[in-house]
């Protein structure tokens, strides 16, 4: 499978997608949304795969919507955005949330718009110390999407979420670890091997039982403890069914590293 505006490498269980646009700080059109969905559906059918790390090439991340694409002529009708949404955004942040592997985003540099929303929807994010994140959107008019409104609040309360949203200011790396936005932010020249490493790590863990703590977690967003507590139990009966589990524990009790197959 090749790519124009993606890189796709596959080594030692990790996944590593590029986003390839450099010279528009790997802005989003619709041909990079059809190439990072048609990747990630891929990945997720290929057993070899135990882990992802998304990550962005030269010196942004991803800068958002590439704007060029969105000048409306005075004598144009009005473009529906929500059109944009349902059909590529909306469904790439849905396959990564849904995604039954661990992902890594490594923030490269500036994640603006869409771009810092998609590098949030991953489950560990990185951020070199000079990448930022700004929700760029109030700027030209618009509202956070790509579940902005709904992760922002949840991961940083609704006043900073307020501040971020309506101000549009740029948010450094180290400010965004400060406020619990992402996992960590790391010196630039070892943001590559520090993700790589997390990468790693994760793919040699019991995948299995990642993908169901990654559903749990995303769950109990809207359910009640009584709730949670019911979907901890029918999903704990699922991993204890799994070969990673017996695994762990014999590995345990037997004082030995486990050597997990992700099954
Ligand atoms: C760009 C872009 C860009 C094109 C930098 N497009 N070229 C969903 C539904 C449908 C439609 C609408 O959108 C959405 C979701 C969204 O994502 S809305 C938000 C869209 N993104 C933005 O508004 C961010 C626009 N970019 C910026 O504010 C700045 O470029 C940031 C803060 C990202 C980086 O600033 P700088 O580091 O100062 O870089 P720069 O502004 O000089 O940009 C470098 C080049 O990249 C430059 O091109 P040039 O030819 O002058 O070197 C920019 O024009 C280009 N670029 N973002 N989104």
């Amino acid at each position: 499978m090749s790519f124009e505006h993606l890189l796709l490498h596959i080594e030692q269980g990790v996944a590593r997608l590029t986003l390839n646009r450099p010279e528009r700080l790997n802005s989003f059109t619709p041909a990079l949304h059809a190439e990072l969905r048609a990747a990630l559906e891929r990945l997720r059918r290929d057993d070899r795969v135990r882990a992802v790390l998304l990550t962005g090439a030269g010196r942004g991340f991803c800068a958002g919507q590439d704007l060029g694409e969105r000048s409306v002529a005075p004598d144009e009708g009005a473009p529906d955005l929500g059109e944009s949404l349902e059909h590529h955004y909306n469904p790439l942040i849905r396959q990564l949330r849904e995604l039954p592997l661990p992902v890594v985003c490594a923030v490269n540099g500036v994640a603006a718009g869409a771009g810092a929303n998609l590098a949030l929807a991953c489950d560990i994010v990185l951020a070199a110390r000079s990448a930022s994140f700004v929700q760029a959107f109030c700027r030209i008019g618009l509202l956070p999407d790509c579940g902005g409104s709904w992760l922002l609040p949840r991961l940083v309360g609704m006043a900073r979420a307020k501040g971020l949203a309506l101000l549009g200011e740029r948010l450094s790396a180290e400010q965004a670890e400060q406020w619990g936005l992402i996992w960590r932010c790391v010196d630039d020249d070892a943001l590559a091997d520090e993700a790589l490493a997390l990468a790693r790590h994760l793919a040699s863990q019991p995948t299995y039982g990642l993908a169901l703590t990654k559903r749990a977690l995303h769950a109990s967003a809207d359910n009640s403890l009584d709730e949670q507590l019911d979907l901890e139990r029918d999903l704990q009966r699922l991993a204890g069914r799994s070969e990673d589990y017996r695994e762990g524990v014999g590995a345990f009790l037997a004082k030995r590293p486990p050597q997990f197959k992700g099954r």
